[in-house]
């Protein structure tokens, strides 16, 4: 951050960077230059337009809100056009860098033409103090899109090598993707429900998914992402992660290799409680809710997902059990349970959402089963 000032607890400030118009950037490493005294979280997006030309502005869910005296600078959104998350940073976690030969590949030639830093300020005492904040990431970067190994590759050239074995020697590079569920929807007082999405992948591309990323508000209790291959009775459920959105929002890896393919479905169920006496939608400000399963997954050579939204209209309109090639008796029996730590909380652990969440959660099988009745 250029030394920007927050003026309000929960300020969300941004700030953009332009890429290199003549020659892509390859972003191997995120090192986090922050510290969770000063900002509560960091986002990177990519962004076709910024939501702002200014060097700083308010880029908050809030910043659209009524409150005049928010308006220390300029508001706006994070993006104008174009926008994905590529970088999550929250509560003094370490530098995080890719697998080895993934590169994100941004600038010319990708609709991501400018990185915009958001940086969420939930403690201002060092602003009234009178300093500014420089809060951020440095970024490890490459012209080329090779690692290491390209470079031994040319050494190699020279030697017993088979004139047209080269290729075989030739390491591709690997590009990083962001693929996103979001659902819109909404939930009843009192009650408990889930928000799903799934899409069948059309792009004849090899997913490897690398690690995740689950977001909602203060109702959420578990977001869970999931790979579903073949059909019928054969049909598989695989969990790509599974975590609870009250714990700190970043990216996760994901230990196993789940390979997705031309015909597989991604489906995303994100389990909400609603302890409070009105409903909720799905919006914007920090009294809707949100239900997102983000996915960074590699894929070998250039090509990654033409269109990395896969939405739902969600509660009441969209459950997985009104699409017809999704087998919902094959769904894991934890899909909907709040896992045990580290991707849920520790028994009587204090979260930043309400007293609920600290229990472990069932959700009500009668219920379920009325709700995944085939709609033909
Ligand atoms: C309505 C909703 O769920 N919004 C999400 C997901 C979202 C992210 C991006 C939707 C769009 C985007 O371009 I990037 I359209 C959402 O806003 N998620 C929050 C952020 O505040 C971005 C998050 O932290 O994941």
């Amino acid at each position: 951050m250029p030394d920007a000032v927050a003026t309000h607890v929960d300020d969300y400030l941004c700030t953009s960077y332009e890429m290199d118009s003549d020659n892509p950037t390859y972003i191997t490493a995120f090192n986090p230059a922050a510290t969770s005294k000063d900002a509560h979280h960091i986002l990177l997006y990519g962004c076709t337009e910024p939501g702002s030309h200014q060097k700083i502005w308010n880029c908050g869910e809030m910043a659209y809100s009524n409150d005049s005296s928010k308006k220390s600078y300029e508001t706006g959104p994070t993006c104008a056009s174009g926008a994905t998350i590529i970088y999550a940073w929250a509560l003094d976690a370490d530098k995080t860098e890719l697998p080895k030969d993934v590169a994100f590949k941004v600038g010319v030639s990708t609709p991501i033409k400018y990185l915009v830093l958001q940086v969420h300020y939930a403690n201002i005492d060092k602003f009234k103090a009178g300093q500014s904040d420089r809060s951020g990431l440095i970024l490890t970067t490459s012209p080329v899109p090779l690692s290491k190994r390209a470079g031994v590759l040319l050494l190699a050239t020279d030697g017993a090598i088979a004139p047209y074995s080269l290729g075989n020697l030739y390491v591709t590079p690997k590009r990083a993707g962001i693929f996103l569920l979001v659902t819109g929807g909404h939930i009843e007082p009192k009650t408990e429900e889930v928000f799903e999405v799934a899409c069948e992948i059309k792009d004849d591309i090899v997913m490897h998914p690398f690690a995740f990323r689950t977001h909602a508000h203060k109702l959420g209790l578990v977001n869970s992402g999931y790979r579903i291959r073949g059909e019928g009775d054969d049909q598989e459920w695989t969990e790509i992660g599974r975590r609870s959105p009250q714990l700190p929002q970043m990216f996760y890896p994901i230990q196993s290799d789940v390979p997705i393919k031309q015909g597989d479905y991604v489906a995303a169920a994100c389990t909400m409680f609603n302890y409070q006496s009105h409903p909720v939608r799905i919006g914007a400000t920090g009294n809707d809710e949100m239900c997102n399963f983000y996915m960074m997954y590699w894929v070998d050579g250039d090509k990654i997902l033409e269109d990395g939204f896969c939405t739902s209209s969600g509660p009441p309109q969209y459950y997985f059990g009104y699409d017809r090639n999704l087998n919902v008796d094959k769904i894991p029996e934890n899909a909907f349970r709040i896992p045990p730590p580290p991707n849920g909380p520790a028994p009587g652990e204090p979260l930043q959402g309400d007293h609920h969440m600290t229990m472990q959660h069932k959700t009500n099988p009668r219920k379920r089963q009325n709700r995944f009745k085939y709609i033909f």
